[in-house]
């Protein structure tokens, strides 16, 4: 499928606002992947294109997928802005035929990112926070950091994120202190040995 036909179809899942958002994180991720190199052009802008498909959809409805197909049951307790990223790669697949597990699993951690994360679900989590429509106090700065190096913007960005639930007492999922932990802990590693 290409750019222009997966634009197409997502189209109708999502209101203006968000259809604008999603270009941008389309054209953001494309600009990331460029600089990492090893990823293919339409897999990332696939992944760019769907991340939100589910977005609107009925939360009900989304829960009861993430029941079904026995995902993480902290996807449902942990707030539902959460449900849209699991329920979204479901309905990828089985709505729209992507069975790309890379594309898949990007849209599936896109929002509470995770540890491991591979340049791919690195690319998706980075541009939804950067992506030009977005603003909001310390955006500039990842946008910046990101021109230089995208693993450190991502530690950024996931710090940013659970610094502002902590700071509205909302929870954190644990895969998203995970993902930051494991990519201080990877950034720590490569310094100490010399790059
Ligand atoms: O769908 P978008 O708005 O483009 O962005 P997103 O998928 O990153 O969702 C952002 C929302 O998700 C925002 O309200 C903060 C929330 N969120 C992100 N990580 C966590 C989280 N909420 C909880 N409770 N726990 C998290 O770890
Ligand atoms: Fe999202
Ligand atoms: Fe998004």
């Amino acid at each position: 499928m290409d750019k222009t036909a997966a634009l197409e179809i997502v189209k109708p899942h999502l209101t203006e606002h968000r259809y604008i958002h999603t270009v941008g994180v389309m054209e953001t991720a494309v600009y990331l992947a460029d600089k990492i190199g090893n990823l293919h052009q339409n897999e990332v802008e696939l992944a760019a294109i769907f991340h939100d498909y589910a977005k609107f959809r009925d939360k009900e409805e989304m829960r009861s997928i993430i029941r079904q197909q026995e995902y993480d049951k902290k996807f449902i307790d942990y707030g539902d802005e959460l449900l849209h990223a699991p329920a979204g790669a479901y309905l990828v697949k089985t709505e729209i035929g992507i069975d790309n597990e890379e594309i898949l699993s990007a849209i599936f951690w896109h929002t509470t990112g995770k540890e491991d994360m591979n340049n791919l679900e690195k690319v998706l989590f980075l541009a939804d926070y950067i992506e030009p429509n977005r603003i909001f106090p310390g955006v500039e700065e990842v946008r910046r950091t990101a021109d230089e190096n995208i693993d450190e913007a991502v530690v950024m960005a996931l710090r940013n994120t659970i610094t502002f639930l902590m700071k509205k007492q909302q929870s954190v999922f644990p895969k998203t202190l995970y993902a930051y932990n494991d990519m201080v802990y990877k950034i720590k590693r490569k310094a100490n040995r010399g790059g």
